[in-house]
């Protein structure tokens, strides 16, 4: 797969090159062109045409069809979208085909049919009767896009994420200039080819490859023709363009990072709070902003809680590895601190020797902490590990001080067989989203994002609507 720029309808290759290599064995795929100032400003300026040539022109129904005919092209080449974001993150084949790409083709449906629900000429009904001071009048309002979005996108769920955002943006007729990040470029140029085969009018969709500081990310969210930045990633890089959009007052929407918890009472199904924590804390190495790595669970089943998960995250095979050399060292440091700070390694705890290639690539082993202060930096920080830290708790304040007491704030579960404790402690957990006797069970109507560091802003459903379109109240004097 090779990654190109796509820039006006046109594929190119220009700005200087970087490798990409593969996690999972750590050679070199292939290389990715480093879009420099010029190629940012091109791809802003063609956005910019385009809103001002067919694709500014276009109707809810043109742009339904155009979503749909994306969501086709993906599903047409399937096998292709789920070979390369294999190659770029090393997931297990069975997680690009039952969740990136079926999601991503389910993003674009999803927006398309809740665009029919959305008629963008007359959001309101029109409100007849006085204006004050000026006499009767007819006031309505009308939604328009923002104009000109830059996308940033994160790593760990490449396609996934940067379609959650692409198809809404552009079903309220944005265009859009995407930068993926340097990990993972190889299924944005795919999707690019699929949009430039869907025919969306050129400039609509835009794609820039590159570094985030002082290069291709820095200068989009800079950038004073970008209207608009929705960005998933880690909170620090959050405050950086927050920082570098403060210039043009440009509006943000921001998923950032997690630390999230999972709350185990004694009265819950235990068999199935294990087998939901495996999947919270382990899915995808922990490389999903909504896994577990704080499990507070009530004294009377921690004993058995911990030593069964301990069991079955030893037991786990196939996982795959971290993004890149850096994290994997980044993650591994963290194993060592928890250690210094007085840890107990009840699983995992080092890296993985496999004896074959993927001793090349950068694996980590699936672990299970315990016996840390809450003060202990692997309790606090975000480590985007297969790692969880267990603590017990005696009460069910006492729980929700515990989960509470973060900075972060994006997703907690909760495991409890009591109903009313379920519709106790959910709305007390100060996250975006609660997950009762479950985990990362997505409908994608719903309100999507964090509190606190997690985030500012909703994206789901009307959410992601509300935010990539304006609503302009036009007041008529009868
Ligand atoms: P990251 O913040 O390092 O990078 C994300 C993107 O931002 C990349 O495209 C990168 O090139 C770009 N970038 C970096 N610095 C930039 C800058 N100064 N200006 C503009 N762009 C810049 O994040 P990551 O390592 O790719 O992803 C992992 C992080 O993302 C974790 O913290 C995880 O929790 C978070 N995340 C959050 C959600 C969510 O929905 N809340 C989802 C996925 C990941
Ligand atoms: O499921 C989603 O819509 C979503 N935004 C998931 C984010 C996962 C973070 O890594």
């Amino acid at each position: 797969m090779k990654a190109e720029h796509y820039v006006g309808g046109v594929f190119r290759s220009d700005g200087p090159a970087f490798p990409l290599i593969a996690p999972v064995d750590g050679t070199e795929l292939g290389s990715v062109p480093e879009a420099t100032r010029e190629v940012v400003d091109d791809a802003v300026t063609a956005a910019r045409a385009a809103l001002q040539g067919p694709w500014g022109s276009t109707g809810v129904e043109e742009r339904a069809a155009a979503l749909r005919s994306v969501a086709d092209g993906i599903e047409a080449r399937f096998d292709e979208f789920a070979d390369a974001e294999i190659a770029d993150t090393g997931r297990p084949r069975e997680f690009a085909r039952t969740v990136d790409v079926p999601r991503a083709i389910g993003n674009f449906r999803a927006y398309a049919d809740l665009l029919y629900g959305r008629p963008e000429r007359a959001y309101t009904t029109p409100i007849p009767g006085w204006s004050t001071g000026t006499g009767e009048a007819l006031n309505y309002t009308v939604r328009r896009p923002l104009g000109v979005v830059a996308i940033i996108s994160p790593w760990n769920l490449p396609l996934l994420l940067s379609t959650w955002k692409i198809a809404p943006a552009l079903a309220c007729g944005n265009a859009v200039v995407l930068k993926p990040s340097e990990e993972t470029p190889s299924t944005a140029t795919l999707l690019a080819r699929v949009i430039d085969d869907a025919g969306l009018p050129d400039g609509a969709f835009n794609l820039v490859h590159g570094h985030g500081p002082a290069a291709a990310g820095e200068f989009l969210t800079g950038h004073p023709g970008v209207d608009a930045i929705a960005f998933t990633g880690e909170s620090a890089t959050g405050a950086a363009i927050m920082r570098n959009a403060a210039d043009h007052v440009t509006p943000i929407s921001f998923e950032l990072g997690g630390k999230n918890p999972a709350l185990v009472f004694a009265d819950a199904d235990l068999d199935a709070a294990v087998d939901g924590t495996v999947r919270s804390s382990f899915t995808h190495s922990g490389q999903i902003c909504l896994c577990t790595e704080r499990v507070y669970v009530e004294r009377p089943v921690f004993d058995e809680f911990v030593t069964r998960l301990g069991e079955r995250a030893e037991a786990l095979t196939g996982y795959g590895p971290m993004i890149s050399a850096d994290h994997r060292e980044k993650v591994l440091s963290y194993y060592r601190l928890a250690r210094d700070e007085g840890a107990t390694v009840v699983a995992g705890g080092g890296a993985p020797a496999f004896g074959d290639e993927r001793d090349g690539g950068f694996h980590v082993e699936p672990t299970v902490l315990t016996g840390l202060p809450e003060t202990a930096r692997a309790v606090r920080e975000e480590i985007f590990g297969p790692v969880c830290h267990v603590a017990p708790f005696d009460t069910e304040d006492e729980a929700l001080r515990l989960a509470n007491d973060s900075p972060y704030g994006l997703a907690s579960t909760v495991w409890t067989r009591d109903l009313s404790r379920a519709h106790r402690v959910a709305p007390r957990v100060e996250t975006g989203v609660v997950w009762v006797n479950c985990w990362n069970l997505r409908d994608l109507r719903t309100p999507f994002g964090g509190v606190k560091a997690s985030g500012i802003g909703r994206e789901g459903g009307e959410y992601s609507l509300d935010f990539f379109s304006e609503p302009v109240n036009v007041c008529i004097q009868i």
